[in-house]
Formats: C-alpha cells, sequence, structure tokens
C-alpha cells in the first residue's frame, strides 16, 4: 500500500499521546495532512515542530459540543474537507467495583468515550454526506465485547461504540463512508496511568512481565483498514497481545 493516505485529510482526536499520537506520525509518513486535536497544548505544539506543515493542531475538549462544531466550521484551508476522522480520545477511570466507583467518573467516562464521539462524528459528517465519500475509524476496546470486574462504565461506552458503528454502517448505506471499529486489547500508553490516578508504580505493573500491544501496532491496524480499496469496508477489527486471553465465568459458591 504505498503512500496510501496521501493527500488525505484526517482529523484525529486524542492525538496529543498514545494511539492518536502514532497515527498522527505514522499517517504524516504516508501523505496524509493531519489534524491533531487534544487537550494538552504544550504536546500539540511539540507534534507541530517535529511534523510541521502537514499538521494542523486545535486545543479541543471532545466533551465540548459547541467546541467541537466550532472547530470543525473553521477548519483553514487545506485542512477543510477531512476525508477521515478518527475517534480516538477516551479514557477509563479507575478499576474499583460497583457501587464503590464514583458518580463522576462514570460521568467524564461517557462525556469523553460516548458524547464526544457523537459531537466529532456529527460535526463531520455532513461533509462527508455532501462529498459522497468518507472514513469514521472509531477506537472501541475488547472491553466491549468482554466483561471484567471493574470495566463497568469505561466496557459499557465501549459496547455503544460497537453498536453505534454498525448502526452507523447501516444509515450510510448507499453513500461511500465507511465505518471501521477498532477493537484493541492491552496496549502499553498512557491509558494506564490516567485510570489510576497518575499512579507510576500501579500503571508500571499493568504491564509487566508481558509483551503488550504498542500504539504503533494499532497504528498498522489502523492504516491495514483504511488501505482497503473503496469498496471494501472492515466492518471491525479486535487485536490482542498474544500473552492475553479469557478467563472465564466466576462463580460466587458462598452465599
Ligand atoms: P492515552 O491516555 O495515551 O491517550 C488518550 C488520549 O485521549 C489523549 O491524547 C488525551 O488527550 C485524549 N483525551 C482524553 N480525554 C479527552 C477529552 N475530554 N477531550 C479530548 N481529548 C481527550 O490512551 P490510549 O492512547 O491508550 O487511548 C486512546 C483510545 O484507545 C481510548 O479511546 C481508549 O479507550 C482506547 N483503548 C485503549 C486501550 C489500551 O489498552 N491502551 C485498549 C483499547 C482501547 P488530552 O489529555 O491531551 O486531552
Ligand atoms: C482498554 C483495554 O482490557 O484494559 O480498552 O479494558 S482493557
Amino acid at each position: 500500500m504505498p503512500q496510501a493516505l496521501k493527500d488525505k485529510t484526517i482529523f484525529i482526536t486524542g492525538a496529543t499521546s498514545g494511539f492518536g499520537e502514532a497515527f498522527a506520525k505514522r499517517f504524516a509518513k504516508e501523505g496524509a495532512r493531519i489534524i491533531a486535536t487534544g487537550r494538552r497544548t504544550e504536546r500539540l505544539k511539540a507534534m507541530q515542530q517535529s511534523i510541521g506543515n502537514q499538521l494542523h493542531t486545535i486545543k479541543l475538549d471532545v466533551r465540548d459540543k459547541e467546541a467541537v462544531e466550532n472547530a470543525i466550521q473553521t477548519l483553514p484551508t487545506p485542512f477543510d474537507a477531512v476525508d477521515i476522522l478518527i475517534n480516538n480520545a477516551g479514557l477509563a477511570l479507575g478499576l474499583g467495583r460497583v457501587p464503590d466507583t464514583k458518580l463522576s467518573d462514570w460521568e467524564q467516562m461517557v462525556d469523553t468515550n460516548i458524547k464526544g464521539v457523537l459531537y466529532c462524528t456529527n460535526a463531520l459528517l455532513p461533509q462527508m454526506v455532501k462529498r459522497n465519500s468518507g472514513h469514521i475509524i472509531n477506537i472501541g476496546s475488547i472491553a466491549g465485547t468482554y466483561p471484567y470486574p471493574g470495566g463497568n462504565v469505561y466496557g459499557a461506552t465501549k459496547a455503544f461504540i460497537k453498536q453505534f458503528s454498525l448502526n452507523l454502517r447501516a444509515d450510510l448505506l448507499g453513500k461511500n463512508i465507511r465505518v471501521t471499529n477498532i477493537e484493541p486489547g492491552m496496549a502499553e500508553t498512557e491509558f494506564s496511568l490516567v485510570r489510576l490516578q497518575g499512579d507510576a508504580d500501579k500503571a508500571n505493573a499493568v504491564y509487566e512481565g508481558v509483551e503488550a500491544l504498542t500504539a504503533d501496532d494499532i497504528a498498522e491496524t489502523v492504516l491495514f483498514s483504511l488501505a482497503q480499496p473503496a469498496h471494501v469496508n472492515i466492518n471491525s477489527i479486535e487485536v490482542m497481545p498474544t500473552q492475553q486471553a479469557f478467563a472465564g465465568f466466576a462463580v460466587n459458591r458462598n452465599q
């Protein structure tokens, strides 16, 4: 797939670390124009310096509907016709079991992982429909399919992403707009640091003794989906480290 993304314009949410940062760097190398967004401006500035003119950065909190709409309506030339939206911004907060979890954490996960995806999709779809072309990549998770203790609202937000992706496909039939849900397993990014409230020791322990996926692995997976011919829609890809699998059902025998 030589230069599969040449001259494509890609809008990436959560490009300041992890997967989003890897997407920006990898897809810029493929010749794409990148709109990199996130809340941490110093990271966006550093990326601007390393990638240069091919990159446009926007400080954006995807939970802010007006800010999302404004950012998309005011994109400068030549970044204003977006071919690919990557709904990547997201987070898990905590690994506690309900009911020992915080409602405010649940709300932040819903507002970011669900509503943020809706705001960006809603704001960008009209121009894709008008041009009769586009590709939406949603970053789901294995947590959207497989439950685990402590996954509660995080997993539920990713289950939403799974069904929303499929329902977008249903509604967009007849328009040349592709939708793909990428569902990674354990990947070493800042994800655990955020989930575990900045506790680096606990976050590192998550990946100890296992070769986790990397953000670059997921960039290659997304690139594979994007590089297919226009008549091919990859609906979903579930990808895990080789050393991660399933634990079976839990049974409480002490009632
Ligand atoms: P990181 O924590 O490294 O990156 C998360 C990104 O999301 C950051 O760029 C952060 O930017 C951004 N973000 C968080 N909240 C907001 C917000 N309100 N508005 C805008 N941007 C926001 O984690 P990952 O790269 O691992 O996570 C990326 C996606 O992948 C998430 O949706 C996550 O759920 C999913 N995922 C991760 C897996 C993993 O094991 N790592 C596995 C499966 C899915 P900033 O703080 O600057 O705003
Ligand atoms: C992140 C993967 O298994 O930690 O979505 O929920 S997991």
